[in-house]
């Protein structure tokens, strides 16, 4: 029976797939935005009237936290792109460097603190139970900004979530924050003085061949642990995907926000078209949120606005969530707690 549900489950996320496939043959057919598109009024007028507001965060959402996109300036990690070490190919061939690149990105995620975007978005949660937010991040932040986790999808897994790559073997480690997480990965942790290159990140630092019998092991098989992270070809959690689908369906979605995000990665991008309704407004905020092609998929509710999402969401939520307090933060309970798990 659980395999038969996988497998429709499975079937729908290759439908999502074909979904984007069709969606971009036929996206030279949809609408120009309305004149209103960068009103910050009219954007209110439309966010103060909705009682249900997807989000879908990306990379963008943490970049003003000081780490880095996936995609264009910042997406290289030494000489490689970011989404070519996140594969299970690249696990496969070289385990020990796509584990250096994950070590590295906890140690800056450990490091990072969340901005004002992510506190924002954490206000949002609590003044409007109809608010839900995906997020395509793996680095915690918005559940060290207090994000309530019942309103919160992490879509592609936690940088602190461990499991064996032995896919008949169950272990997992939940919210594990050991830096370094292994003796083997000490490099990843390493602060380099002010104005010096991490090592890590430096090409001309020659990393040695890592054997995998010298990487993080299970504990219950001895076949390598993992990041439990979504990589590319992978499903994501099912449980996860079925509880998106079912609050989508729950209602109609007043306001799509998407943040921070490319939205070329599926099924996460397709959520921004499959809560679309007749009445839905879909607002881009994004330093790119102008470019053509971005303006080409709009709609005539649709808004776009142009900029660093720390900045931007405390000014377009503030009829909701209110000015933050000196700290920067929305009120009193709004603390950050570097240390929870998701
Ligand atoms: C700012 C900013 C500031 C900068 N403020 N903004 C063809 C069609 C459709 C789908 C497919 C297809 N071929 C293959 C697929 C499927 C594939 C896919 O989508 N590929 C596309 C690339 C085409 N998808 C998958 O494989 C998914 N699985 C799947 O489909 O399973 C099906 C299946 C079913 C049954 C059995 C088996 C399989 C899995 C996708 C997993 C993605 N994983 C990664 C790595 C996660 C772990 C990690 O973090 O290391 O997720 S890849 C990477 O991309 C990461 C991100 O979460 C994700 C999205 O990136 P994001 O966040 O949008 O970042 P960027 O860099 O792209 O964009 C940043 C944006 O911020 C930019 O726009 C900037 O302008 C902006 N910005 N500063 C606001 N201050
Ligand atoms: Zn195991």
């Amino acid at each position: 029976m659980v395999t038969r549900l996988r497998k429709i489950s499975h079937t729908s996320q290759f439908r999502q797939c074909f979904d984007s496939i069709l969606c971009k043959k036929y996206s030279t057919l949809t609408v120009a935005p309305g004149k209103d598109y960068k009103n910050l009024a009219a954007f209110h007028k439309k966010l103060t009237g909705s009682k249900r507001i997807l989000a879908l965060c990306g990379a963008g959402l943490s970049a003003s936290s000081g780490l880095p996109t996936f995609r264009g300036a910042g997406g290289l990690w030494r000489t490689r792109n970011a989404t070519e070490i996140a594969t299970p190919e690249a696990f496969e061939t070289d385990p020990g460097l796509v584990w250096l690149f994950y070590a590295y990105r906890r140690h800056m995620a450990l490091k990072a603190t969340p901005n004002l975007g992510h506190f924002a978005l954490t206000a949002l949660a609590e003044n409007l139970p109809g608010f839900l937010c995906l997020t395509q991040n793996v680095d915690n932040l918005s559940i060290r900004a207090a994000h309530p986790p019942s309103q919160l999808r992490p879509l592609h897994g936690s940088l602190f979530n461990i499991k064996c790559s032995n896919p008949h073997c169950s272990y997992t480690e939940k919210n594990n924050t050991s830096d370094p997480l292994h003796p083997s990965l000490a490099l990843a942790a390493l602060d380099p003085a002010e104005d010096e290159p991490h090592p890590l990140l430096d090409p001309s630092h020659a990393l040695e061949h890592m054997p995998a019998a010298d990487l993080p092991a299970c504990p219950e098989c001895k076949a390598l642990l993992r990041p439990d992270v979504v990589w590319y070809g992978e499903p994501l959690d099912e449980d996860m995907l079925t509880s998106v689908d079912e609050w989508i369906d729950d209602a109609q979605v007043d306001l799509v926000l998407v943040i921070g995000t490319s939205a070329v990665v599926w099924p996460a991008a397709g959520y921004i078209e499959r809560a679309r309704g007749r009445k839905t407004s879909v607002v881009t905020i994004n330093p790119e949120a102008e470019k053509p092609d971005n303006l080409r998929k709009m709609r005539k509710r649709d808004f776009a606005f142009v900029g660093d999402a720390a900045v931007l969401l405390p000014q377009l939520l503030e009829p909701i969530i209110g000015k933050p307090g000196k700290n920067g933060t929305y009120k009193s309970k709004l603390t950050s707690t570097p240390n929870v798990g998701c």
